[in-house]
């Protein structure tokens, strides 16, 4: 049996993630989170959950840390920023049609997270503490725990800014049973007055400061399985993963975000060629894009989207393009079929 280390200072962990690209860190205490869950109950009753699951799966369980590990005292939480200060070339017209992918999506920001915070909860457990690293897992509400750490305060936007850093961060945590200094402070709030995130989102998706319509934001319309209504289609533009609108409207975030990036990976995969998505087989799309939330693995709701953009910015004297239409007008999957005539209407629209 190995003698207990003593418990790492929360200095020496700060230290230790930073290897992992993680640049800010802070703790706070793995009491329930009363308020968050009252709001996903509320958000729940009122419909604006759209049928996620994720934390509205089960809201008690993703609201009380000693469910994720037993006997819960203090949270470790971690922020890792995922803004690049250059960006990908832009596909030129000649390339066909392309598709977005949300910036937090270019490369998978999540593992070096997870990495980080994997082993610094070794460190800990070397303590005899139990300590469990949780990064976009419905474990627990992330930027819930990160506000009680005080790193940073809610956006209007709902996302959370961390002061002098803003939002393009991704978040996770260490919920442990070690006895740390809980901050005492939440950040205080940073928007003021303005609301550029209210008018800059493409489906008025954000209804109240803080408050997202789920059924409204394109980040989960994307997601969320079955036919896209056909109001939010030609707002979906060229975007398949992921949509930025809210934070690349920040004034904060987009300012002192360029104080925060990381390096452009060679392979970022910010722009995903449609008709070539459109071509290949399941196992093409899982190989490339499969580390994105697909629901079910239904790489059907992938092509879904890509039509959906094919609709809005393909060429229609492009044969490639029509050819590609008109296949998908075939398909066995109705949901596909009516995506594909819905695609074809708007070519012929601008034809
Ligand atoms: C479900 C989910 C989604 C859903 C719903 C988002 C939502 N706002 O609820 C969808 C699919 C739409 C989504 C989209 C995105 N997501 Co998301 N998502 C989650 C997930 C899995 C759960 C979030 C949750 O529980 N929401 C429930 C509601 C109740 O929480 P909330 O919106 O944060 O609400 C808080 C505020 O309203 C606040 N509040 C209460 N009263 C008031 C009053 C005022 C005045 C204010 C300002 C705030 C406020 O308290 C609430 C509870 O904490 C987390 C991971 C996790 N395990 O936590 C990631 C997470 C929130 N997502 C993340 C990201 C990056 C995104 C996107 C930017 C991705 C993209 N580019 O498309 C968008 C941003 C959309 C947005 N503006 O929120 C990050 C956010 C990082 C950050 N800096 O905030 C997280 C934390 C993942 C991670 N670990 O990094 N997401």
């Amino acid at each position: 049996m190995r003698r207990p280390q003593p418990v790492p200072s929360i200095e020496e962990i700060t230290a230790h993630v930073e290897d992992w690209g993680i640049t800010h860190v802070g703790v706070c205490s793995a009491d329930i989170l009363t308020e968050t869950r009252t709001t996903l109950h509320e958000r729940k009753a009122a419909g604006l959950h759209a049928d996620m699951g994720f934390t509205y799966r089960n809201p008690d369980r993703s609201t009380d840390p000693a469910h994720a590990v037993d006997g819960a005292w203090s949270i470790i939480v971690a922020a890792r920023p995922y803004l690049t200060a250059t960006e990908p070339p832009i596909p030129g017209p000649d390339a066909g049609p392309h598709a977005r992918v949300g910036k937090y999506a270019w490369v998978d920001h999540y593992a070096p997270l997870r990495a980080g915070l994997r082993s610094a909860s070794k460190l800990i457990r070397r303590s005899g503490h139990r300590a469990v690293a949780f990064a976009d897992d419905n474990s627990i509400v992330d930027r819930a725990v990160a506000h009680r750490a005080g790193l940073g305060w809610y956006g209007k936007n709902a996302n959370l800014l961390i002061p002098g850093a803003g939002s393009f961060f991704v978040l996770g945590s260490i919920i442990t049973t070690a006895d740390y200094e809980w901050n005492e402070r939440v950040a205080p709030d940073g928007c003021g007055s303005c609301t550029k995130c209210f008018e800059g989102c493409p489906t008025d998706a954000i209804i109240a400061p803080g408050v997202i319509d789920g059924n409204r934001c394109l980040s989960w319309v994307m997601q969320r399985p079955g036919s896209i209504p056909l109001e939010y289609r030609a707002a979906i533009h060229d975007r398949i993963y992921g949509c930025d609108d809210c934070q690349d409207v920040c004034p904060i975030s987009v300012r002192l975000g360029q104080r925060n990036t990381v390096a452009l990976s060679p392979e970022a995969q910010a722009w995903v060629d449609a008709l070539e998505l459109l071509d290949r087989p399941d196992d093409w799309i899982e190989d490339r894009y499969g580390r994105w939330y697909i629901a079910n693995r239904d790489f059907d709701l992938v092509r879904r989207n890509a039509l959906v953009v094919v609709g809005n910015v393909g060429d229609p004297t492009d044969m490639r393009v029509r050819a590609t239409v008109e296949r998908y007008r075939q398909h066995s999957n109705a949901v596909l079929v009516e995506h594909a005539d819905w695609a074809a209407r708007q070519l012929l629209a601008r034809s």
